[in-house]
C-alpha cells in the first residue's frame, strides 16, 4: 500500500487522539523492535522473583544451596558449597553450568524485571567468580586442546556471559586469552597477528554494539581465524549476515565451536554442523 506521508499521518494523529493507550502501546513496541527485541516478546508475562527463582533452581538439594548462594550474592558461602561438592568428587564444569549459572541467570532476570538492582547483580557476580575460580583450580593444568581469545565488543560493558563461556573453554581444556570488554577490533586484530589463535568469541548484549561483532568478523577474514559469536543481542539469524562467523547459544556451544575448529572445519562447515545441532534439540523437545 503506498500512501502520501501527509495522509499516514493525518491517521496517526487520529488513531491517537481515538486511542490514546493503545497508541502509547504500540509506540512502546515500536521502539523495543528498534531496539532488536522480537514483537513475539510483547505478552510475555513477567514472573515474580520467586517464580523466576523457581525456574532456574536446580532440582538437587546441594546444587540448590549453592544456586542460592550466587543468588544472595554470598561469596564466603559459594566458595564453600563449591569447595565441598567438589570435594565429594561432583564434576567441575558440571557445577558450573548447573549450579553457579542458574544463579546469576536468576538475579539477571529479576532485575530485567525492575526487581533487583545493580550492586545485586555484581555481588552475584562476585559469588559466581569465587565458585568458578575453585572449579578452575580443580581442573588444574590440562594439555592445551586449543587457543581462543574471548572479548565483548566495543561499546558494551556486559561480561558476565563472556566470563562464563571462557570458564567453561578453560575446563574443556582451551587455552583462553580474555581481552576483556568493551575491546576495539583492532586489538583483536593485532592479538590475532601476534599470537596464534584458534578461534575468538566474541559476546554482544545490546542492539547497539552488536554490529561491531560484523566488523569483527570481517575484518579477521583475512587472517583465517573465525569468530563464534554470542550474547542475548544476537541470534543466528543475524550472524548468518556476515561471514567468517558461526553462532552459538551457549557456553558449551562455544566449546563445540572450538572444539570443530581446533580439529581443521572452517567456519562454512562449522556453522552448518551447528546448525544441524540446532534443529536435531528441536526435534527432541517435540518428541
Ligand atoms: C547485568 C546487566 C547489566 C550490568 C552489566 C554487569 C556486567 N559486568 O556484565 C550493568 C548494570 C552494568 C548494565 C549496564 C547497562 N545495560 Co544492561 N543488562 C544487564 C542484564 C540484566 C543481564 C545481562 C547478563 O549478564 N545476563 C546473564 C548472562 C549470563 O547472559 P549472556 O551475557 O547473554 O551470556 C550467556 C549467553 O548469551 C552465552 N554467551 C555469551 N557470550 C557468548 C559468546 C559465544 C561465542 C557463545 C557461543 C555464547 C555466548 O553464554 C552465556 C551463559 O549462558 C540485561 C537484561 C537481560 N536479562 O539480559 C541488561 C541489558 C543487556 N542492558 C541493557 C542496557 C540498555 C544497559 C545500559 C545501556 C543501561 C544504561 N542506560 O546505562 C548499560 C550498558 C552500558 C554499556 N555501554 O554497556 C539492555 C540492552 C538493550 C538492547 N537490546 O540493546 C538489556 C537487554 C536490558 C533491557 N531489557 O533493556 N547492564
Amino acid at each position: 500500500m503506498i500512501r502520501h506521508i501527509d495522509t499516514a499521518a493525518a491517521e496517526i494523529y487520529e488513531f491517537k487522539e481515538k486511542n490514546p493507550q493503545r497508541y502509547k502501546e504500540l509506540l512502546e513496541v515500536g521502539i523495543r523492535i528498534g531496539f532488536g527485541e522480537s514483537p513475539e516478546t510483547e505478552d510475555k508475562a513477567v514472573l515474580t522473583p520467586d517464580k523466576v527463582r523457581a525456574k532456574y533452581l536446580p532440582k538437587d538439594a546441594a546444587y540448590a544451596a549453592l544456586t542460592d548462594a550466587v543468588i544472595e550474592g554470598e561469596v564466603k558461602e559459594s566458595q564453600r558449597l563449591t569447595a565441598a561438592l567438589l570435594e565429594k568428587g561432583e564434576d567441575p564444569t558440571g557445577l558450573v553450568v548447573n549450579a553457579l549459572m542458574p544463579g546469576i541467570q536468576t538475579v539477571c532476570e529479576i532485575y530485567d524485571n525492575g526487581d533487583a538492582f545493580v550492586p545485586e547483580i555484581l555481588l552475584a557476580n562476585d559469588a559466581l567468580v569465587a565458585g568458578v575460580a575453585l572449579c578452575q583450580e580443580r581442573l588444574g593444568d590440562i594439555p592445551s586442546a586449543g587457543r581462543v581469545a574471548s572479548l565483548v565488543i566495543e561499546g558494551d560493558v556486559h561480561d558476565i556471559g563472556k566470563n562464563i563461556v571462557a570458564a567453561i573453554l578453560r575446563a574443556n581444556g582451551f587455552e583462553v586469552i580474555d581481552m576483556g570488554r568493551d575491546v576495539l577490533v583492532e586489538d583483536v586484530v593485532d592479538l590475532v597477528k601476534k599470537e596464534k589463535i584458534d578461534l575468538v568469541t566474541g559476546t554482544s548484549l545490546m542492539s547497539t554494539t552488536k554490529e561491531g561483532l560484523r566488523a569483527l568478523s570481517e575484518e579477521l577474514k583475512a587472517s583465517g581465524v573465525p569468530v563464534a559469536c554470542g550474547g542475548a543481542a544476537v541470534d543466528d539469524h543475524f550472524v548468518e549476515t556476515f561471514t567468517n562467523s558461526i553462532y552459538g547459544k551457549s557456553p558449551l556451544d562455544a566449546v563445540k565451536i572450538a572444539q570443530s575448529i581446533v580439529s581443521g572445519k572452517d567456519w562454512v562447515e562449522v556453522r552448518k554442523e551447528m546448525k544441524i545441532g540446532k534443529g536435531q534439540e528441536k526435534e527432541k523437545i517435540k518428541n
